[in-house]
């Protein structure tokens, strides 16, 4: 492929121009240099003792609830003192140089919104939207910042105000449903869409992982930017090694200049 003076490469800005819907699929790199570790490196420091891939779980709530639950309000607290980045303000700014542009993320911050993107599909939910774990209630949090940075510490959850039982964070777990309407959105959105950008991902989560793939028998062109190589890499039309908050400014600089 040719490479403008961006260095992105000329088939990646002509496909930009010329598409009608883009999808900007996400994952927890976008947000990694807003400072909020990504999902396989957020168990650093004294929650290194414990496994991701475990503590995400119903079982692991019901067996600790207070583990799990320090640990959601750790990342609440980092969350909510974290500001988006140059790649969600890219993001952003890219939706005004398309007709259609939906981001589907699978990050349980809010980053994408506070950077001004209007259309995200929340595939994994939020991290502040804690709701009962027997009732499913939602739960309003205290305004307050949670207690911080005591990293590793347990945390009792809240009860739920309407029936006691222990409230759990928003968010989906493994073994869990993705929210219907929103994975029908996102799957109808990828299906239907010119161009997929898959941001920041280790797409090795399923079923979102499943959305690159089908842009791609869609016909869609799959472009995906991530400092090193994921299992994505041999599918997408092309793809971008580096970090998103750099390369993400340099696509709308030649997406813009092009127009
Ligand atoms: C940068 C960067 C920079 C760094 N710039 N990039 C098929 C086979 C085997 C298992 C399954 C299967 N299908 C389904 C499953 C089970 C399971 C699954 O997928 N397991 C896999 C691990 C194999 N899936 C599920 O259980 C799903 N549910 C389901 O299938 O329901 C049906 C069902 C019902 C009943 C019974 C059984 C099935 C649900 C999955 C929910 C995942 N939820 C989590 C936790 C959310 C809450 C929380 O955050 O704690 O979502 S897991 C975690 O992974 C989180 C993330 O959203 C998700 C994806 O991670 P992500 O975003 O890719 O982050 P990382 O850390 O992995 O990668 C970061 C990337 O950024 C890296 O590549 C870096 O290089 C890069 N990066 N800096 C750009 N500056
Ligand atoms: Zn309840």
């Amino acid at each position: 492929m040719k490479n403008t003076h961006h260095d992105i490469p000329s088939a990646v800005v002509d496909a930009l121009q010329s598409a009608q819907r883009v999808v900007i699929f996400t994952g927890a790199g976008v947000s990694a240099e807003s400072g909020i570790a990504t999902f396989r490196d957020a168990l650093t420091g004294l929650w290194s003792r414990f496994d991701a891939q475990a503590l995400a779980t119903p079982e692991a709530f019901r067996a600790h609830p207070d583990v799990v639950w320090g640990w959601y309000e750790w990342r609440r607290a980092q969350a909510l003192r974290a500001a988006p980045n140059a790649a969600h303000l890219a993001i952003a700014a890219l939706a005004r140089h398309v007709p259609e542009l939906l981001v589907v993320t699978q990050n349980v911050d809010d980053l994408h919104e506070r950077a001004g993107s209007h259309d995200v599909a929340h595939l994994h939910g939020s991290l502040h939207a804690p709701r009962c774990s027997a009732c499913g209630t939602p739960q309003v949090f205290p305004d307050a910042l949670p207690q911080e940075p005591d990293e590793g510490r347990r945390i009792d959850p809240p009860a739920c105000t309407a029936c006691g039982a222990p409230v759990r964070p928003g968010v989906v777990w493994f073994g869990e449903s993705l929210p219907t309407e929103t994975w029908i959105t996102a799957l109808r959105a990828a299906e239907r869409c010119d161009v997929l950008f898959s941001i920041g991902t280790s797409a090795l989560v399923y079923p979102a992982a499943e959305l690159p793939q089908r842009a791609l028998a869609a016909g869609a062109t799959v472009v995906q930017v991530n400092p090193v190589v994921t299992p994505l890499d041999r599918y997408a039309h092309c793809n971008l090694h580096g970090a998103a908050a750099e390369v993400m400014p340099r696509l709308v600089a030649a997406v813009s200049e092009h127009l």
